[in-house]
């Protein structure tokens, strides 16, 4: 009996291990997927998007997965990372500006500072 149960607590042990160690791989590959911020053409996360995940002073050289330039196209933003992002309406992270913090999004631009179809530059910080 006594030793039915030790081998009973020993495999609830190693289930356990189990799932830790299972679910621990499972959130470290979420975060490494969603480390971007991403930025889609129209609002509510919808349209051609592109993934930023470090700051980049012109989007007139970056274009959604190969046609056309995001350049003054963005119209919806979701920020994956746990970092602040800005974008800003000009290149070089000059004009209007919207700020983004950690692990939120803005359905549309409309209304923002950045405005909509103009951001041109994004820092990720
Ligand atoms: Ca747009
Ligand atoms: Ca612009």
């Amino acid at each position: 009996m006594q030793r039915k149960l030790s081998l009973s607590l020993a495999l609830a042990a190693m289930t356990l291990a189990t799932a830790v160690t299972t679910s621990g791989t499972a959130s470290a590959g979420e975060v490494e997927l969603q480390a971007c911020a991403t930025l889609y053409e129209h609002s509510y996360y919808a349209g051609r998007r592109i993934d930023f995940c470090s700051s980049d002073d012109n989007f007139a050289n970056n274009g959604w997965g190969g046609s056309g330039s995001v350049d003054d196209k963005v119209s919806s933003v979701s920020n994956n990372t746990a970092r602040t992002i800005i974008l800003w309406e000009h290149n070089t992270y000059r004009g209007g500006n919207t700020q983004l913090v950690g692990f939120s999004s803005r359905n549309t631009l409309s209304g923002s500072n950045v405005g909509n179809d103009r951001a041109s530059s994004i820092l990720v910080f």
